[in-house]
């Protein structure tokens, strides 16, 4: 492998890109109208235009993405997360022409994403499930039968579904005949598939996933899990490695869960098992996500592993190396997403000018960002700016260093997910580690957003008078002081600390 296409945009491009660099490869960028200054473009060797913003124009588009990897003359194609990376005509396509595919076997993405199929691969395998058919339901007749068995409440999951699409909560049998009606007509226009199945419903779970690695010669290790629990929407904001809540004997039970989900289905390169974990700490198989995940950087900081290196070296063909026995977790890492969200109105999209952008730095924090100052976040694409990543010797420790860095993030001209992340680092219930799922229906009052952070307010305004006078440097020059050259050359941000 020389050349490597990288087919995605945004932090992720610019993540692979820097590992193909490391390693010797020569990263291509793919991008669209909308992105041609775009961070991923600039830090590539070389980069092809694919076509209009639209997704399906350009990102999307599998011939163009194809016909650039020709053009270019690149050996292999990275997907990243979301786009094609879980495509599998596509995984096959790129194979087929010739290309090296850095992922899984499409096979085992299309085993996966057929949710009844992964439930008789885990039956077989003997991963815990949460109890329910693996097939999916011929008549509602079936349905009744099998909630009476398994007990109320119960969920309803289309086969094709996955991410939290096509699921329905039924809590009594009156209930169950129209909601298997209702997710198996959402599934067929949905996905074009209409199996449905019944799972017991697991009141407030937490979400904790292992990361999966193996190689095209049969090994397969873990690497410790990630809990990510604290998501809107089955969309994640928060992420952690390790999880707060597992005792050793449980990890190791549930990596050798997850390394057996993965032999079954004859997985290579990255990829992660997600778990339900209830009250008791009794386990189930949700999902096996067949791609490298936005949180994979909360591993890399508590196993100094390069999970994006190691892709690569696997899809040349080399041996993993080591066993999980041979891994141990320094630490802890705390992710936040950093999304042009406002939470101050459920998360609403708020694309626009980064008219500044000024991440933290410092000892143990990682800012993987897929745009820069200047730029805008785009309307056509998932609204994340970058990933806050902040390691610790401890789990109070990565917290600490979190909030730290939080409060130095400099955003201006788009509302963030920045203040629903300090809101997070200091509620008790996250501090404590007591959580699930539910959290931010729980525990999340968006009236609560700035309590303590009127300082957001400030730090927004300062970073907006520091922006114009960046723009205009002898507006603030002659102001009150007098001549600026005579007064000492205070740090504006200690001005306005002493100002407060
Ligand atoms: C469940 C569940 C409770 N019981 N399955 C959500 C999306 C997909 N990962 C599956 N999901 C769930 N499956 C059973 N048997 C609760 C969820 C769920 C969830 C899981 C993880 C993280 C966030 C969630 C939010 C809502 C529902």
């Amino acid at each position: 492998m020389e050349k490597v296409l990288i087919a995605n945009r945004g932090e992720i491009a610019v993540r692979v890109i820097r590992a193909c660099r490391e390693q010797g490869l020569t990263p291509v960028a793919v991008y669209s109208e909308a992105d041609v200054t775009a961070l991923h473009v600039r830090r590539a060797e070389e980069a092809y235009l694919l076509g209009p913003p639209a997704a399906a124009e350009s990102y999307l588009a599998q011939e163009k993405v194809l016909a650039a990897a020709e053009r270019s003359g690149a050996d292999a194609i990275h997907p990243g997360y979301g786009f094609l990376s879980e495509n599998a005509a596509f995984a096959e396509a790129v194979r087929d022409t010739g290309f090296t595919w850095i992922g899984p076997p499409p096979e085992a993405i299309r085993k996966m994403g057929d949710k009844t199929a992964a439930r008789a691969l885990m039956k077989e395998a003997g991963v815990p499930m949460a109890p329910g058919t693996t097939d999916a339901l011929t008549d509602t007749e079936e349905a009744v039968r099998v909630a009476e068995e398994i007990g109320f409440p119960v969920l309803v999951k289309a086969a094709a579904g996955g991410g939290g699409k096509g699921m329905r909560i039924v809590r009594e049998a009156g209930a169950l005949e129209g909601a298997v009606e209702r997710a198996r007509s959402e599934a067929e226009s949905a996905f074009g598939d209409g199996r449905v199945f019944v799972e017991k419903y697991i009141e407030a779970p937490r979400h904790v996933e292992f990361q999966i690695l193996a190689d095209r010669h049969g090994n397969t290790t873990h690497l410790f899990e990630r809990e990510c629990s604290i998501q809107r929407r089955h969309q994640k904001v928060i992420e952690e490695a390790p999880s707060s809540v597992l005792p050793p004997e449980k990890r190791a039970e549930m990596g050798r869960a997850a390394v057996a989900a993965a032999e079954a289905v004859g997985y290579e390169n990255a990829g992660t098992v997600e778990f339900l974990v209830d009250a008791d700490l009794d386990f189930y198989f949700m999902e096996m996500n067949t791609r490298l995940q936005v949180e994979h950087p909360t591993t890399e900081m508590v196993t100094g592993i390069d999970l994006v290196a190691e892709q690569l070296r696997v899809a040349e063909g080399e041996h993993l190396g080591y066993t999980a026995e041979d891994l141990s977790i320094d630490g802890h890492a705390v992710e936040c997403r950093v999304y042009a969200e406002d939470p101050a109105q459920q998360f609403l999209p708020d694309p626009g000018a980064l008219v500044r952008h000024a991440p933290p730095a410092g000892p143990g924090v990682r800012v993987d960002a897929g745009a820069e100052e200047g730029e805008r976040v785009p309307v056509h694409y998932d609204p994340m700016i970058s990933k806050l990543v902040c390691w610790g010797r401890s789990r109070e420790a990565a917290i600490r260093r979190t909030e730290r860095a939080l409060a130095e993030y400099e955003v201006a001209g788009v509302e963030t997910t920045i203040p629903f992340c300090r809101y997070a680092m200091r509620h008790e219930a996250f501090r404590s580690g007591q959580f699930s799922t539910h959290f931010v229906d729980d525990h999340f009052d968006p009236e609560r957003l700035f309590d303590e952070d009127l300082q957001q307010a400030r730090d927004a305004a300062v970073a907006a008078v520091l922006f114009r006078a960046a723009q205009e440097p002898d507006a603030l020059a002659g102001g009150e002081d007098g001549d600026a050259s005579q007064q000492p050359q205070r740090s504006r941000w200690t001005e306005r600390r002493r100002r407060r």
